[in-house]
């Protein structure tokens, strides 16, 4: 692919999974990044691996996507030299539980509305400010294939991934004027943090998730990543959800006995 230098990526959620897979692939092309997480220590650590290894620059901005306040202040105040974002990657979330809609807990429904969607809203309305003065700007959306479809004891999960579908939707329409794309990506399972999360570090739990199968790996999502933000400015692809070979859908995985 052609190197790009003097690109700006910002990826929220890059100190594990999708979204540090998606900072190396840009990286690597020659974009200066934006990488924002919680865990500042995993952040720095990746910050520094990639600058020394693709020799491209690196800003790490530690934030919660929960707390508007402060992810609304640290991103309205981006040094003048990275305002200029091409192509902002909401990747940030999670899903807690898996548990059904009468046993789940509102504390888990809580966290994941507040990240998922309310985060991705505060970090959009932050970034768009920027697009909208550059003329131009790619946003990409993590979605779920549990945006498309609700499974079993998915409940809040999955309608906090419809949210994200409909609010792609709503912002394709409203930002066409500012010529900033809207992609929704709709992965199905990949063996990320994801399920250790889910499950709240119960290792057994979320390995299961992943047997008797070859899931997508983090790689495969940064590669899709990067050609949705790499097509021609008249292009832009809208809507894509990708599975393993092994899935159909969020009900069928073919699984080895
Ligand atoms: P990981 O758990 O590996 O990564 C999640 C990332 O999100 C981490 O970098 C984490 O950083 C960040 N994050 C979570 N909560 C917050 C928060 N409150 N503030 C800031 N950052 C946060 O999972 P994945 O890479 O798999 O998940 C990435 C996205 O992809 C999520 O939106 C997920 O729903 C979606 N997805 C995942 C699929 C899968 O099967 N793995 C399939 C379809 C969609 P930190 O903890 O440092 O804050
Ligand atoms: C993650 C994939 O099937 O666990 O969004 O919901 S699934």
């Amino acid at each position: 692919y052609r190197y790009m230098a003097n690109k700006i990526l910002l990826v929220t959620g890059a100190t594990s999974g999708f979204g540090k897979a998606i900072a190396e692939k840009f990286a690597a092309a020659g974009w200066n990044c934006i990488i924002t997480g919680r865990r500042k220590e995993k952040l720095e650590e990746w910050c520094n691996y990639l600058q020394q290894t693709y020799g491209t620059k690196i800003l790490p901005l530690h934030f919660d996507v929960q707390n508007r306040a402060e992810t609304t202040a640290i991103l309205q105040q981006l040094p003048a030299d990275w305002q200029q974002i091409d192509v902002l990657v909401n990747n940030a979330g999670l899903a807690l539980g898996r548990d059904s809609f009468d046993a789940a807990s509102l504390d888990d429904w809580d966290t994941m509305i507040d990240t998922n969607l309310k985060g991705l809203l505060y970090v959009s309305k932050a970034i768009i400010p920027y697009m909208v003065q550059n003329g131009k700007g790619h946003i990409i959306n993590i979605g779920s294939t549990a945006g498309k479809e609700v499974y079993p004891n998915g409940n809040v999960y999955c309608a906090s991934k419809h949210a994200v579908d409909a609010i792609s939707k709503a912002q394709r329409i409203d930002l066409l004027p500012h010529r900033i794309k809207v992609t929704v990506i709709h992965p199905g399972a990949a063996e990320t943090e994801f399920s250790d999360v889910r499950f709240k570090g119960d290792g057994s739990k979320a390995k299961a998730v992943y047997e008797g199968y070859e899931p997508l790996h983090a790689s495969d999502i940064a590669d899709i990543t990067f050609y949705c933000a790499t097509l021609p400015e008249h292009v832009c692809i809208n809507d894509l959800v990708v599975t393993c070979t092994a899935q159909a859908n969020s009900f069928f995985t073919h699984k080895n006995a």
